[in-house]
């Protein structure tokens, strides 16, 4: 029995369900004892597994009804075995070896043997940077992709498909089962990132690391990070020391301390998020949600005072002084540390809600930093506002307000591409609903359907698939202090939105998604890993 699942077809006969019954995108399968014996990878009598809960669906899945059961001597071979992949086979060894307890050796291996979890891109299934096929047959699991970060993603597919249970930090019983059969997949859009607003609040690297490895689970690619705003400047700058000694002591609320990355310790969550093929994009915010630099250096005001620092919530009241000689200096230098210490293509410049800026002084301020990230070796982005001003070849226009399509649509016509972060669906920091004691509600309620609900290609008019570089989840963080903060305004919604960025067009299925979603309750749980657990998810 061959059961052919693909990603558009959303409901799929059920080998055991009989009578012409439908269930939803999973098919099941269970062991029959009398064929186990003959399997070496068998599992025990009455061990069930699936290839569906997959979350982004997968392109296609194939299911063929078998079942392999990861033995204790599984090793994982990483073909060819050079740096890069031992690297990702010991990064897939380091989530199964916990609850497993085997010793899952990681070696390079030309010649599969059977038994094992085969890593290679040496046999690729042609799907581009970060697309993969994962094989799972009664004698072993293979995941082939053109790139190492194929094999990132297709091992955050694999981690799925085994029980909750593998992601407990200690050992479980098992069995590990796995369905036999196959997935083919690869993303939709080449951005699919989470913005995180280190600034209002400040988060240790640990938290951050925490949340890199939380968001790596849903294949998320991009890591913003919004290191400056107003209440604080996160990223210490050699050149001009005070941002960080004086911008970076406080935060909203007033609370007091080293609110800030070292170099090293920035260097260190860059590297971190680039193991698992994660890009750190970083955000100085310019000319306006500048309070924190302008109360670390008199110069930087028009006035030639330095600002009070602030702890307060609101927004629009700071800018750069757009001619006082040292502005473009200071631009110059803190860019040019960042773009320094980040391998990644793209600094974002912020642009955004510069209401204290004139509009003359605005535009001029864009043509002056235009060149000064150009000369750092980046493309910019910016917040929608940046689509008023001319912008040169290559920039990007980050789309956040529903209530301004205009902006986004200037940056098509500008011919730039677009990142979609409508806060209707995308802002982490809304409300689910009415009940939420934490975030904001300036762009409505944004529960789980209407995170997940929607096709960024005909979201705004204007803004087609093509002028679409993918999509992009915030986490602003006026009223979130804490990881648990973090975890509970992210998940569930920041794995909707993975998947609006990630899957087919076409494949969009609140019905099915809703399901999906509940069978990573558990997972969630086992990773100790937060969550709004809303009744409009019937988790599991
Ligand atoms: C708007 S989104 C902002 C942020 C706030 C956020 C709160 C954007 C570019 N600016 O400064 O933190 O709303 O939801």
């Amino acid at each position: 029995m061959r059961t052919v699942l693909q990603s558009f077809v959303l409901l799929a006969v059920c080998a055991g369900c009989g009578g012409g019954a439908t269930r939803t995108e999973t098919a099941d399968a269970t062991t029959d004892p009398t064929t186990d014996a003959a399997t070496p990878y068998g599992c025990p009598a009455g061990t069930t597994a699936t290839l569906g809960n997959l979350v982004p669906l997968p392109v296609a899945v194939t299911v063929d009804g078998g079942l392999f059961c990861l033995p204790a001597t599984a090793a994982i071979e990483v073909d060819p075995p050079t740096p890069e992949l031992l690297a990702v086979g010991q990064y897939l060894a380091a989530h199964l070896r916990p609850a497993t307890g085997f010793a899952l050796e990681v070696r390079g291996a030309t010649t599969p043997q059977p038994g094992n979890i085969r890593l290679t891109t040496v046999t690729e299934p042609g799907l581009g940077e970060e697309g993969y096929g994962l094989t799972v047959s009664a004698g072993g699991v293979t995941v082939s992709a053109a790139q190492p970060a194929g094999l990132m993603r297709g091992i955050q597919t694999l981690r799925q498909l085994l029980p909750a249970a593998i992601e407990a930090a200690t050992p479980q019983p098992g069995p590990w089962p796995l369905a036999t059969g196959s997935v083919t997949d690869q993303p939709r859009f080449a951005w699919r990132g989470v913005m995180l607003d280190v600034a209002r609040h400040f988060f240790s690297v640990a938290d951050v690391k925490h949340f890199i490895d939380e968001v790596a689970y849903y294949k998320i690619n991009r890591f913003h990070v919004h290191l400056t705003d107003d209440q604080g400047w996160r990223l210490a700058i050699t050149s001009w020391p005070q941002l960080s000694a004086i911008g970076g002591s406080t935060e909203v609320g007033g609370a007091t301390g080293k609110f800030f990355y070292s170099q090293a310790e920035f260097a260190d969550i860059v590297a971190y998020a680039a193991a698992r093929y994660i890009t750190v994009v970083p955000e100085m915010d310019m000319p306006g949600h500048s309070n924190a630099a302008l109360a670390s250096y008199a110069e930087l005001n028009c006035d030639h005072t330095a600002t009070a620092l602030y702890t307060g919530t609101n927004v629009g009241f700071s800018s750069l002084c757009i001619d006082a000689s040292p502005t473009a200096q200071f631009v110059s230098d803190a860019l040019g540390e960042v773009a320094a210490l980040t391998p990644g293509m793209w600094l974002h410049i912020g642009g955004d809600e510069a209401k204290s800026t004139s509009a003359a002084d605005y535009a001029a301020f864009m043509q002056t930093l235009q060149p000064l990230v150009a000369a750092s070796g980046k493309m910019l982005i910016g917040w929608a506002e940046i689509a008023h001003t001319p912008l040169k070849a290559g920039a990007i226009v980050q789309h956040w307000n529903p209530y301004d399509t205009t902006s986004v649509q200037l940056a098509v016509q500008q011919h730039a591409k677009v990142i979609l972060s409508p806060a209707n669906r995308a802002y982490l920091d809304m409300k689910y609903d009415g009940d939420t004691p934490l975030g904001l509600v300036w762009a409505g309620l944004v529960d789980e359907q209407q995170a997940y609900a929607w096709d960024p290609a005909t979201e705004l008019s204007g803004v087609g698939e093509s002028d679409i570089l993918g999509v992009e989840a915030a986490l602003w963080t006026e009223t979130i202090a804490t990881i648990a903060d973090i975890e509970v305004m992210a998940f569930p919604r920041l794995a909707g939105l993975a998947e609006v960025g990630w899957s087919p067009a076409g494949s969009n299925d609140w019905a099915s998604y809703r399901l999906r979603i509940a069978a990573h309750g558990p997972r969630l749980t086992t990773k100790g890993v937060g969550f709004y657990r809303s009744t409009r998810i019937p988790w599991q």
